[in-house]
């Protein structure tokens, strides 16, 4: 018997005609995806493949890289320049010129009239490493504004300062490679299976291999959760609580590294009398966790010979992120877990080139990691690019999440946005909406026409986007990976290299201009040259190198083979002295809770097939076939006792705003909690508060309150439902 063979067609792969598979990197998630594009003999994109030789994915893809070559043909890319004088009126086409000489003229006429300053840009996660830092040389060295940032503020932020606070500098010490090793894996706020897949599925692979214990930490039975060792169903807002028990339990039972602590941290004497406080009781009366399963955890992660924290938007997206991720460090460097194969604390990182804009931008300083408060990066920085030193702030101006609110006040007036849509993936969007309407001038530049905030724009500038250009992105693990040019970008969409030093040019004439090079490679080589030496070396790769190796991981020194895959293997930080700090902690309950009049925890993410704001994924077939409507899950208890009905919708409402949503019951949250994906517009955005966190300015978008009740009309609730997930 042939169990049906016989019977049944063999599977075949669809013959798409490929001729020719060209080298590239996923331009989604941060994983870092070596991926292949499949040409046919017109030059049409017709398939991707992963690349079976890269260390990252050793031949996989996720669902979304899979159908990452649709991208090329979406529906809504802009094709041509678009501007109008007022957003009453419709957009006009223009051409390039007239729209970068528009452009470059209200800056100019905003920064006189109201102060340099007066004019912001925000940029975003998803563009080439050389494109940031073409950017931050715009904007530091010729535009001259302080206030500009990146969406990074809504994602990465907390890892950014908590890194800072322990070790001296930014850059995740570890890599994918230590699931080989590890004896333990904590995993905090991620969603690794559905967000990371192909980490995930690194993870399994090493799991297949060797047992050890995976224990999760998120409110929601996630499916992550579900494959868990231990899921620790932790009460929202409330890590640092754990976090700071566990390392209780840790110095209580002597089961702290006294060797490595005494060698390479200071602090420890003030770190040990907080923790102190936070016993196993008192602290589950807290953070939910019962005090044996905290004990417990604290043992086998403290007596394992090497043990690792991931952690994602559960830690970081809280009044308490910097707090939370600091709290990560201190647990690792107790326990002697940093810089060695399988001990590390390593922030999953989100956006394709999320590291990229950290180590390049200048966003929230200057280029490789210097920062505006030094007078000798400043100096470095001044005479490598060529301008008077005096030209740079003396220190970090506003925060994306500072910016929007002084439009608010007046105290900026134009404002440039670069590949990234507050309009839907900021907390509060009906006060976004108003921010936007007070500007000046706004710029949008995008991939896409129809991403929402184009609504608001003056002038709107259509970038090629993913491999229609060149340029390399950083993944979770320093991995700097190519992005070959795949194939040309429609009509007269422009990569953003080439926007920002076209740009650049409207400025000749009012001051010394630094150099803009060329091509992507060419801003390559500065940025080589500015690293070498520093933690953050790039100097031994080059293009040919880093497609050869399928990605080399900084540090990288000159002349040598291969990159490296873990910092402070010697035990040395970054900090003057050379030591890490043991920061104590105290936790403030700051935190929207749910009371009687908004009962419920609102809480917000992802699903595996969208892409953030859905302007890519929202238009391709396959994604939204697997997901193609705005939902809440909710718990089925919760929903019997206030009449509503699985498949039906509801109404949801917060001290912000109201949204409309189809309801999913399921027991995977819990009775006094609601989750809802935020890829959709007018959704779950109306309702966030998203408090701030003191250190990193990142938003709680994942903690507020709502009441929930059955939508008054079903059918008005069901047009609207359909209204957030149109193209
Ligand atoms: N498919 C897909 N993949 C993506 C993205 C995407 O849009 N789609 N985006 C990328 C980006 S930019 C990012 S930043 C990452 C995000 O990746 P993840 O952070 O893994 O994803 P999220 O779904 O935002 O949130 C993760 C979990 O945090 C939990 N959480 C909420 N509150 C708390 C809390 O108080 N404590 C703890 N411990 N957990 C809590 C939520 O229940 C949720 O399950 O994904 C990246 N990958
Ligand atoms: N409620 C809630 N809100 C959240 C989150 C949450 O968990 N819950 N997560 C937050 C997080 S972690 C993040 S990272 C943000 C993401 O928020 P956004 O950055 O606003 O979301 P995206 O949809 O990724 O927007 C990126 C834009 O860049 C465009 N683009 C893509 N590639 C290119 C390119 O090469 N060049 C140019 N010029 N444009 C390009 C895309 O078309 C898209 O419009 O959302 C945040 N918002
Ligand atoms: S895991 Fe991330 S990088 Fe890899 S294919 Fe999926 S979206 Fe792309
Ligand atoms: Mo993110």
């Amino acid at each position: 018997m042939l169990f049906g063979r016989k019977q049944k067609n063999p599977i075949k792969i669809a013959d798409v005609g490929v001729t020719k598979w060209e080298y590239t990197t996923c331009g989604y998630c941060s994983t870092g995806c070596s991926i292949e594009v499949g040409l046919d003999r017109q030059g049409r994109a017709v398939a991707s493949r992963g690349v079976a030789d890269a260390d990252v994915n050793r031949g996989k893809l996720c669902i979304k890289g899979i159908f990452e070559h649709e991208l090329f043909k979406s529906s809504g890319r802009g094709t041509t320049p678009l501007m109008r004088d007022s957003r009453l009126q419709a957009f006009r086409e223009t051409n390039w010129d007239s729209a970068l000489d528009k452009t470059g003229a209200e800056i100019k006429r905003i920064q006189s009239r109201y102060g340099r300053d007066a004019f912001a840009i925000i940029s975003t996660g998803q563009i080439m490493t050389e494109e940031f830092y073409t950017l931050g040389k715009l904007a530091r060295g010729v535009i001259g504004t302080n206030n500009y940032d990146g969406n990074t503020t809504l994602c990465m932020a907390s890892s950014v300062s908590g890194y800072k606070r322990s070790f001296g500098s930014d850059g995740p010490p570890g890599c994918y490679e230590d699931f080989e090793h590890t004896e333990c894996l904590l995993a905090i706020g991620s969603n690794l299976p559905e967000q990371h897949p192909i980490i995930y599925w690194r993870l399994k692979m090493a799991l297949e291999k060797r047992k050890f214990p995976v224990i999760v930490v998120d409110p929601r039975v996630t499916m992550f959760a579900q494959m868990a060792d231990v899921h620790l169903a932790i009460t929202p807002g409330t890590d640092l609580v754990l976090l700071n028990s566990l390392a209780h339990v840790i110095l209580k039972e002597d089961l702290a590294d006294r060797a490595y602590i005494d060698a390479h941290t200071n602090g420890f004497d003030e770190f040990a009398a907080l923790v102190e406080q936070y016993d196993p009781v008192s602290a589950s009366r807290v953070c939910g966790i019962d005090a044996d399963t905290i004990r417990h955890v604290a043992r086998l992660y403290a007596k394992a010979g090497a043990a690792m924290t991931i952690w994602t938007m559960g830690i970081n997206q809280s009044t308490h992120g910097s707090d939370g991720v600091v709290a990560i460090n201190n647990l690792n460097l107790i326990t002697g877990n940093i810089g060695k194969p399988g001990g590390t604390a390593l922030s999953i990182t989100g956006q394709s080139n999320a590291m990229g804009t950290r180590e390049w931008s200048s966003c929230s300083g200057l280029p490789g990691y210097r920062y505006l408060e030094s007078e000798a990066d400043r100096k470095e920085v001044a005479a490598f690019w060529g301008i008077d030193a005096e030209f740079f702030p003396k220190q970090r101006g506003m925060f994306m999440t500072d910016i929007l609110p002084a439009i608010e006040t007046g105290q900026i007036k134009g404002l440039w946005l670069v590949a990234t849509n507050p309009m839907t993936s900021m907390p509060n969007t009906p006060r976004i909406r108003k921010t936007l309407e007070k500007l000046e001038f706004l710029v949008v530049q995008d991939a896409y026409r129809d991403v929402e905030t184009n609504e608001y724009a003056h002038v709107y500038l259509p970038a090629a986007v993913w491999a229609e250009k060149e340029g390399v992105f950083t993944n979770t693990e320093r991995r700097v990976n190519l992005v070959r040019n795949v194939i040309r970008p429609p009509a007269d969409a422009k990569p953003d290299f080439w926007i920002f030093s076209q740009l650049a040019k409207r400025f000749a004439g009012e001051r010394k201009l630094p150099h803009f090079p060329e091509t992507p490679e060419g801003a390559f080589e500065e940025m080589k040259q500015l690293s070498k030496g520093r933690m953050l070396d790039y100097s031994g790769m080059s293009y040919a190198k880093i497609e050869q190796q399928r990605g080399m991981q900084w540090p990288c020194t000159e002349g040598a083979d291969s990159g490296t895959p873990r910092l402070y293997s010697d035990g040395k930080f970054q900090h003057a002295d050379g030591k890490a700090r043991l920061i104590p902690l105290p936790f403030i309950d700051n935190n929207e809770r749910p009371d009687t009049d908004y009962p419920f925890w609102l809480n917000s993410g992802r699903v595996v097939e969208h892409f953030h704001t859905r302007t890519r994924t929202g238009k391709i077939g396959n994604l939204n076939k697997f997901s193609p409507t705005p939902y809440m899950e909710m718990n089925p208890d919760a929903a019997r006792a206030l009449g509503i009905a699985h498949g039906s919708y509801a109404r949801l409402a917060s001290r912000r705003g109201d949204a409309v949503v189809m309801v999913q019951l399921t027991q995977r949250v819990p009775r006094d909690m609601a989750f809802i994906p935020f890829h959709f517009h007018e959704c779950v955005n109306r309702l966030t508060l998203g408090l701030l966190d003191p250190h990193s300015r990142q938003p709680a978008f994942k903690h507020c309150a709502v009441k929930i009740e059955p939508a008054p009309d079903q059918a008005a609730a069901a047009r609207i439902n359909a209204a957030a997930r149109a193209y």
